[in-house]
Parts: structure tokens; sequence; C-alpha cells
């Protein structure tokens, strides 16, 4: 009852914010854009890139039905096994296109994981599951999708604030038609949007932009930078296949944090402990090294008891900063691991 009683009252509330949300109208639109003009001019955007942006802006319903679309997740239901999921993200064919992207992008990768610590497996890893290393980028007209989402009104702030992000690209001398990328304003090889590109794209290639649509080296040295932003610990693994004994008292490692934010996602992990401790309480590795007896890891069973469980290290987390979801997360560290075996 308490559900119906939100939705009713959240609909009720989509209805009166503006008047537009709900109608879906070119002419709602039109108007909405004096809104994100006047953010984007108090912004700092500049009049020019204004001038030349606003006049092409049409609503884009596609992108508002794929916003909609996007699956809601019930509280109530259990999460789904990560087998199957694991067996259709990392299979074969993407697992020997990871090792050709590995081995023809060596001579970047390795000075890259020298100039920032950050691995070059997981560069190509995070490349593989983003875009296919780089076949597959997205080619919905960015602003375009960004004003269109933020009129829809679901997430207003942060899309009207990532469009203005997307107008800013171009004032730095990004040209207007590179600006393409996935429905949901990712962009480019490493899929970042708009504010994380101003933040964090780098040019790997020396010709002094960052074009993370058609250089293979800007989008691996924007990816590495991400990860180092984000805190990656040169030298440690993402984590490791472990197998937990029969039997094993999962109350001694509950994990009693909160945490502020994805708390689904890091409500599956146990506790820390350090590998010394993880070792002591029986769990042992299925498929790598065992890491240093100090390093500290969390456990997650993603397919229940008695099936293939990991150990998850402080990196694993920089993943998860990357796209917070612990398939997400997993599939990039296993992929991470086969296209250097
Ligand atoms: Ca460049």
């Amino acid at each position: 009852m308490r559900q119906v009683g939100n939705v009713a009252l959240a609909m009720i509330a989509l209805c009166c914010v503006g008047g537009s949300a709900s109608a879906q109208d070119e002419s709602g639109f039109q108007a909405y854009l004096a809104t994100l003009r006047a953010q984007s001019q108090a912004a700092g955007v500049t009049r020019a890139t204004i001038d030349s942006v606003f006049p092409t802006l049409t609503l884009n319903t596609r992108v508002v039905q794929l916003d909609r679309a996007q699956p809601g997740s019930d509280p109530n239901a259990p999460p789904p096994n990560f087998e199957p999921y694991r067996v259709s993200h990392i299979d074969a064919a993407r697992i020997s296109r990871g090792r050709q992207a590995f081995q023809a992008q060596r001579y970047r990768l390795q000075r890259i994981e020298q100039q920032t610590g950050v691995p070059e497996s997981i560069m190509v890893a995070i490349w593989g599951n983003e875009t296919n290393y780089g076949t597959f980028m997205g080619n919905f007209d960015i602003p375009r999708a960004l004003a269109s989402l933020a009129y829809d009104g679901r997430r207003r702030e942060l899309f009207a604030s990532e469009f203005v992000d997307s107008l800013k690209m171009i004032d730095r001398g990004v040209p207007a038609e590179r600006l393409k990328g996935s429905w949901a304003g990712a962009m480019g090889g490493p899929q970042f949007l708009p504010s994380i590109y101003l933040r964090l794209a780098r040019d790997g290639d020396g010709d002094g932009r960052a074009d993370i649509w058609t250089s293979d080296a800007d989008t691996l040295a924007s990816i590495a930078n991400y990860f180092a932003n984000a805190g990656w610990r040169p030298g440690q693994p993402w984590g490791l296949a472990v197998s937990v004994p029969p039997g094993f008292d999962r109350s001694q490692i509950t994990n009693r944090l909160l945490s502020p934010r994805c708390a689904k996602v890091f409500a599956r992990h146990s506790g820390w402990k350090t590998m010394a401790e993880w070792r002591a309480l029986g769990m042992a590795p299925v498929s790598r090294a065992w890491p240093e007896d100090t390093v500290l890891a969390t456990l997650i069973e993603p397919d229940g008891p008695g099936k293939t469980a990991y150990l998850l290290t402080g990196n694993y987390r920089v993943i998860l900063d990357y796209n917070c979801s612990n398939f997400y997360a997993l599939a990039v560290g296993l992929l991470s691991d086969a296209v250097v075996q």
C-alpha cells in the first residue's frame, strides 16, 4: 500500500514540476531550454558555444524511453546469481579480443602503467567492458540526449549539470561533432560523462588533446588517470577467487558498516580482514597466487554458499567507483586476469 501511495505521489509531483514532464512535447522542451540556457550562462559557457548549440536542440524521445525502461529494483527480490553473468560477459570472444588488444597496445600500456601504477590488464578490461575495446561507443548526440533527459526530469539536476559540462567541453576545444556517445551521456572509449571528461580525460599521444573517441592512447591514459585518481594501490590485485571451507560460520565475518553510497552493493560484502586472517579461516585460492598477508579484503559469495567466492581488496572498490555494480567489478577483475594469462 505504501508503495502504491508513493508511486501516486511521485506521479503527482512529476505532473506539476514545470507542467511538462509527462507531456513529452517539443514545445515544452523548447520552453525548458530557456532554463538550461540560463544555467549554461551562469556556469560561464561562452556565448559562441551557447548560440551554436541551442538552435540545434530538439527533444530526443528515444533517450527518454530508454531511461524510463531502466529496470527498477525490487528491494525484496533476492539478487540474481553471478555465474550466468560471468559466463555471458567473459566469454571466449571477449577474452580473445582482450588478448589481441593487450598485445597490440602493450607499448602504450607499459608506459602508462609505469606513470600511473594502474595495471595494463585493468585498463584493457575496462576498455573491453565499456566499449568492447573501442568498437561500440554510442552514436547519440550528447548535448541533445542530456538536454532531453534533463527535461524529462527523473534526474534533472544530474543531467542538467552534465549538459552544461558538455558545452564546456566545446569551449575547451572539443569539436561539437565529436560529442557522440551512449543515450545516458557516456562518451568514447572510457565512456566518460562530460563532468568526468573535464576532470580526468588525458592526452596519451602527445598531440595536446584528450581525444577519447578516436585515440586509443588517449582512452587508455584517461582510464588509468581515473583509476589513479580514485586511489588504485599499485602492487595489489583487485581480488581473487577462493573456496570457502564447508560449514564456515559466516556470523564471524558480518559487515556492520553501512555505506553512504551504493549501500546495496556494499551490503553484499563481509567485514574487512587481512589475507592472513582469511587464510587462517580456511579460505583457499582458486585462480591466482595469494596476496601479501597484510592486504585487507572483504568476502563476497555472489552465488551463495558452496559456490565460488571472491576476496576483494581496496582496489576492487576503485572499480566500483568507476561503475558501482558488483557484477561489473567482478567481470572487470576476472577479464583483467584472463587477458594476461
Ligand atoms: Ca591526444
